[in-house]
């Protein structure tokens, strides 16, 4: 009797205990609890429950829903993240017993009250998304977990930087901003964290931005059956629910509250060239001759580490380089602009003059007793900015002036995770976050951001109309506020070429659109095929950096012998002609969000082939590219074509939508396919944006059966004068029923560069074209993207062009209204 009483002793204990865990929570879990007060205010509602947990859920927007909790009464809503403001929207809330219901124009957030669980719904009330019933929202000690019921077929994209393939159903990840040299294509977690995702099921799509600093969780039905959730080791349970019919528009809501990037300088669009390190000073003006020798288009070079005297912060090595301002301004009269590094780290060293300023200034980062922290890194023993704090920002800010002064126009945040020898910061290390004085735990992410912040406004401040670029590792969400983001010290492996893709469509659904890979890879030798297909993939990446390590071979384009140089050459070159269609698309990006890389998951949301591993990481580069990456070494690959029709770039062949196809694959041409009712304005060739292209813009248009639009954008690419009206801007629209491409009439005030508009016509059979009116006659023309390689015809006679005839035009770029019927 007694041995069979224990256990079930034991058993009833435990069972009390679990009552109590759910019941009072004061168990091993803290559940949320049952409503026992509710307050309405205007949009919002404040309630209480019987667990003593403080909750308050309000209408940000139609769109989006703000819910906050915590076991005490909430504090200010404070946030590096969030720069929008809640807007004015119409919410009828409503209250029963059981729930309290909220209709907004667009979606109907319903809140249980036993036990506290929230569920938001369509208007004509198709579930989007809900609490788990049974786990809802729960802390155990201070760590806070939301559970949501996990959706027959969910599938979940987003979350920035993290590997995997592009639907995370089954995966979990963390967040904890990591120094990952070299990292696995699995690994996680890796530079920067974006705690922001898109969950997407019966036809409906939704995004959850987790706003958190604290190192967070999520789970999309990870080692379980039941639930998705999301989950910080501190802090308040804090998230933005947006929904919105297209997936699109739930990333224009999510850049609304965590704002966008501004119009990148031009230059920062073009060819970059870095490598760890360029130097002495020669060095630097042999790699940009070379450049220039071999036709090479380039914009950027990048000094690495190696520019500083012993790595220490705003110095530079003499005997490297003797006059940095001089050298600058030589590279700017070739046509090259000039980025650093920066790191983090100051270097403990009596008499050096960052480091007494910093040390008179007191803003480091310190310990609980007051003691500056020291971690090791390039320069030995340093100490770390506290970025998070006024004070620390201001510091680093007039710091940077010592750059400005020697002519250089970007700044590359690197180490700011923080990296430190040994990986393991402490924890009892204390961060201002600005007048909210927090530990590493909650400070550690955001740091990246906040450095990339303080570079972002010195630049600013000490040219005030002069465009910066900024790049950084690390970063939170909200830092395409500041900077572009690249992905760290890759592999020279064709895993990590495939895998680079991911992130950076990735990061493109989740806020970033300016973002890079290391073309070529960080650490070790990529093959010349490898090598070559990155290369050509590295021209349909937002920012086109080629960057290799210190131990690894030159990474030139002229590095892989001839062939591979005139592959580069093609593709950099196409990049160039292409850059009126590329800065109209930052352009769009810094209006909307809208990334430059578009994972096909943002315009084909509800196709599952697109989740497929064997085309996940096929894009649209722009709306009207359609990418398909391939490692290296195949001949043949199979893709697939989302509905429409597709135009291949090279032969202007058309390709049948929702269709796979198994298709041979050329070493020297990228995968590429136009879609249907394109619009692709083009330049003449220049070897950098400074250089004045012709004075013809040549407008491509793909016949097609969908309607399409195309925002024409131009400024002088380099100041802030757009603000002040001087821009050109006009939207060009394909009407396919009605057979006509409209020229909407200019806005602003900027001359456009192009006196004149050359449209190229493709698939349009023997097309009758009017403009305005009146009758248009047509050229016999060649649409032709890329050269031929002069291997297949050294003496460069018989081998005819690579493209394909179509007809053409020449018209006025004239102000008004153009309208072309065809
Ligand atoms: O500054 C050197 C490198 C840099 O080239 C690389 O791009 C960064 O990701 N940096 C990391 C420091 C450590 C490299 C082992």
């Amino acid at each position: 009797m007694k041995i069979t009483f224990r256990p079930i002793a034991a058993l009833m204990a435990c069972t009390v205990l679990s009552f109590a865990a759910v019941g009072q929570g004061n168990g091993p879990i803290r559940q949320v609890g049952k409503v026992s007060d509710v307050n309405i205010s205007g949009q919002t509602v404040n309630l209480t429950t019987d667990n003593n947990n403080h909750i308050q859920v309000s209408v940000y927007s139609p769109t989006v829903v703000h819910v906050r909790m915590d076991k005490q009464p909430l504090a200010e809503d404070f946030s590096y993240a969030v720069v929008g403001k809640p807007k004015q929207a119409k919410a009828d809330i409503k209250q029963s017993n059981e729930e309290v219901t909220i209709t907004t124009d667009s979606l109907v957030t319903r809140i249980s009250k036993n036990p506290f669980a929230v569920a938001f719904y369509t208007k004509d009330g198709k579930v989007i998304n809900r609490d788990e019933q049974g786990l809802t929202t729960s802390w155990i000690g201070e760590e806070v977990t939301t559970y949501k019921e996990m959706q027959e077929g969910e599938r979940f994209i987003g979350l920035g930087e993290k590997t995997g393939g592009l639907d995370r159903r089954g995966s979990g990840y963390t967040n904890w901003n990591t120094d990952a040299y070299g990292y696995g294509t699995g690994q996680d977690p890796l530079y920067t964290t974006i705690p922001f995702y898109v969950g997407i099921h019966h036809g409906l799509n939704y995004g959850i931005f987790f706003d958190n600093s604290y190192q967070s969780d999520f789970n999309f039905g990870a080692s379980n059956d039941r639930f998705s959730s999301f989950g910080a080791q501190g802090g308040e349970m804090d998230y933005y629910f947006i929904y919105h019919t297209k997936l699109a528009d739930i990333i224009t809501s999510y850049t609304d509250l965590t704002g966008r990037m501004d119009l990148p300088p031009l230059w920062s669009l073009g060819y970059q060239q870095n490598r760890y390190s360029y130097y002495p000073d020669t060095e630097v003006y042999r790699i940009a001759q070379t450049l220039r020798e071999k036709k090479i288009p380039a914009d950027g070079i990048t000094l690495d580490i190696h520019y500083m005297d012993a790595y220490k912060l705003f110095t530079w090595d003499k005997s490297r380089f003797a006059n940095p301002a001089e050298m600058n301004k030589k590279l700017e009269e070739m046509g090259f602009k000039t980025t650093v590094i920066v790191d983090p780290g100051i270097k403990v060293e009596e008499g050096y003059g960052a480091y007494e300023r910093g040390k008179k200034d007191d803003i480091f980062l310190k310990y609980i007793d007051g003691e500056n922290y020291t971690g090791q890194v390039w320069p030995g023993w340093t100490h770390f900015p506290d970025y998070t704090s006024n004070d620390g920002r201001e510091w680093w800010k007039k710091e940077i002036k010592f750059f400005a002064e020697t002519g250089v126009d970007g700044f590359w945040n690197d180490m700011n995770e923080i990296a430190t020898w040994g990986q393991k910061m402490p924890n009892n290390i204390l961060f201002d976050y600005d007048g909210h004085l927090t530990t590493h735990k909650e400070g550690r992410n955001v740091y990246g951001m906040q450095m990339a912040r303080a570079s972002y406004e010195g630049a600013r401040q000490h040219q005030p109309n002069q465009r910066p670029f900024l790049l950084s590792r690390a970063g939170f969400s909200g830092s395409q506020r500041y900077t572009a983001i690249w992905t760290g010290d890759n592999r020279s492996e064709d895993s990590h070429m495939m895998l680079g893709i991911r992130l950076l469509n990735s990061m493109g659904v989740s806020g970033v659109a300016f973002s890079a890979m290391d073309i070529g890879g960080f650490t070790g030798n990529p093959s010349i095929g490898l090598y070559a297909r990155w290369i050509q993939l590295g021209a349909f990446t937002p920012y086109f950096r080629n960057h290799t390590g210190v131990n690894s071979k030159s990474s030139e384009p002229w590095a892989y012998g001839e062939e591979v140089t005139e592959i580069a050459r093609n593709f950099i070159s196409l990049r160039y002609k292409l850059m009126p269609y590329i800065y109209s698309n930052f352009y769009l990006a810094s209006q909307t969000g809208q990334p430059l890389m578009r994972t096909l998951a943002i315009d084909y949301t509800h196709d599952p082939k697109v989740y497929n591993g064997e085309f996940d990481t096929q894009y649209q580069f722009g709306k009207s590219f359609l990418i398909m990456p391939f490692e290296s070494g195949k001949n043949y690959g199979k893709v697939y074509f989302p509905q429409g029709k597709w135009y291949n770039l090279y032969t202007g062949q058309v390709e049948q939508g929702a269709n796979e196809k198994i298709i041979p694959i050329e070493y020297s041409k990228l995968p590429i396919y136009v879609k249907e009712s394109s619009i692709i304005p083009m330049q003449s060739l220049v070897q950098h944006t400074s250089e004045k292209p012709t004075d013809t813009l040549t407008v491509h248009i793909y016949k097609g059966d969908v309607n399409n639009s195309f925002v024409y954008y131009e400024d002088d690419g380099a100041s802030y004068d757009y603000q002040k009206g001087d821009y050109y801007k006009r939207t060009i629209s394909y009407d396919a029923r009605r057979k006509t491409i409209t020229f909407d009439k200019v806005e602003g005030n900027y001359s456009s560069n192009f006196k004149n508009i050359k449209v190229m016509l493709h698939g349009f059979d023997k097309a009758k074209v009017k403009t305005n009116g009146k009758k248009q006659d047509l050229q016999q023309d060649f649409a032709s993207f890329i050269d031929p390689i002069s291997r297949f015809d050294p003496q460069g006679t018989s081998n005819p062009k690579i493209g394909y005839e179509v007809q053409s035009f020449v018209i006025k770029n004239d102000k008004d209204k153009i309208t072309l019927s065809y």
